[in-house]
C-alpha cells in the first residue's frame, strides 16, 4: 500500500484514511486515487475493521482532482485511460464509509466527500464544484450526487455558477449528517465510526446496501429489495443476539456471524 499521499491508521475496529497532500491542498492525483482506494479495500478485507473514516486536513479535505495533472491531457488520454473509473472500486465498499470534513471539499474532494456514506462537516467547510471555471464539469458523480442531496435548484447553482457552500448550508441542504464546531469534525466521524463498530459486520453491510439500493431503483423494488433481505437476518447469530440482548435487558455482544 502506497503511504505517503495517504496515512493509514487503525483505532479499535475503525480504519482511518487521511489524505495527505497538504501543499497541494490535497488534490487528488492518480497516485492518491489509487493508495486510497487501495487502503479501503485492504480494511475492508480486514474481518477486524468495521468502518472507515476519510478525512484531509484543518484547511482542506481536498480541493479537487489534480488539475496540474489533467491540464495537458488530450480526449484520447482521458477517455482512454478513464482513471476516474478507480472510483468504482470506492463505492464498491461495503463497509461504511464516513468523511469527516474540513477546510475546502472542491471539486473531486466534494465528489469524494459525497462517495462517503455519512458526512460529518464544520460550519467553515467550503463545498464547491467549481470546475466551470476551469471549463469542464463535475467527472466524478457530482452532477448526480450532489443533485440527490441537495436538491435541482442547489444542485444547478452551485454547478452553473461554481459557487462554495459552507458547512451550515450544506446541512441545511441536506449534504451534511452532522454539523459540529470545526475542531470536533474528526472526533465526531470517529464516534459514529465507533458506534457503528458495535453492531454487527453482515447486518451493517447489507443495511448500507439497502438504503443505497433507493438511489438505484423504484421505491416498490427497493422494498422489495429490503423486504429479502431483511429475512436472511434471520439465520445469523447476531439476530437472536440482538434480540435476545433486548429481551433481557443487556447490551448485544455481536460476532459477525
Ligand atoms: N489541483 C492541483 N493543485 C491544487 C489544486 C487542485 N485542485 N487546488 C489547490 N492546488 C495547489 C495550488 O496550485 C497551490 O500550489 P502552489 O503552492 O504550488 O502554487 C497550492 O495547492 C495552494 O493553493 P492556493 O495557493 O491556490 O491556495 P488558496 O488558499 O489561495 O486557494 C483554493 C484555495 C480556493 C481552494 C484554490 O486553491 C483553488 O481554487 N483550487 C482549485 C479548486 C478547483 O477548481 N477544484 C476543482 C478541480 S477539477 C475537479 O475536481 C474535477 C473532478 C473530476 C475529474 C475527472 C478527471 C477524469
Amino acid at each position: 500500500m502506497s503511504d505517503h499521499v495517504i496515512l493509514t491508521e487503525t483505532v479499535d475496529r475503525v480504519g482511518i484514511i487521511r489524505l495527505n497532500r497538504p501543499k497541494a491542498l490535497n488534490a487528488l492525483n492518480v497516485e492518491v486515487i489509487t493508495a486510497l482506494v487501495e487502503a479501503a479495500e485492504t480494511f475492508q478485507a480486514d474481518p477486524n475493521i468495521m468502518a472507515i473514516v476519510v478525512t484531509g486536513n484543518e484547511k482542506a479535505f481536498a480541493a479537487g482532482a489534480d488539475i496540474k495533472e489533467m491540464a495537458d491531457k488530450s480526449f484520447v488520454e482521458m477517455h482512454m485511460a478513464d482513471w476516474s473509473a478507480r472510483w468504482d472500486r470506492f463505492t464498491a465498499i461495503r463497509l461504511p464509509i464516513i468523511a469527516a470534513v474540513n477546510g475546502y471539499a472542491l471539486g473531486g474532494g466534494c465528489e469524494l466527500a459525497m462517495m462517503a456514506d455519512i458526512m460529518v462537516a464544520g460550519p467553515k467547510t467550503q463545498f464547491g464544484q467549481p470546475e466551470i471555471n476551469l471549463g469542464v464539469i463535475p467527472g466524478w458523480g457530482g452532477s448526480q450526487r450532489l443533485t440527490r442531496a441537495v436538491g435541482k435548484a442547489k444542485a444547478m447553482d452551485m454547478v452553473l455558477t461554481g459557487r462554495m457552500m459552507d458547512g451550515e448550508e450544506a446541512e441545511r441542504a441536506g449534504l451534511v449528517a452532522r454539523l459540529v464546531e470545526d475542531d470536533k469534525v474528526f472526533d465526531t466521524a470517529m464516534e459514529i465510526a465507533q458506534t457503528i463498530a458495535a453492531k454487527s459486520r453482515p447486518v451493517v453491510m447489507v443495511a448500507k446496501e439497502a438504503v443505497d439500493a433507493a438511489f438505484e431503483t423504484t421505491l416498490s423494488q427497493g422494498v422489495l429489495f429490503e423486504r429479502r433481505t431483511f429475512h436472511p437476518l434471520f439465520a445469523l447469530e447476531d439476530q437472536k443476539e440482538g434480540m435476545d440482548a433486548f429481551a433481557n435487558k443487556r447490551k448485544a455482544q455481536f460476532k459477525d456471524c
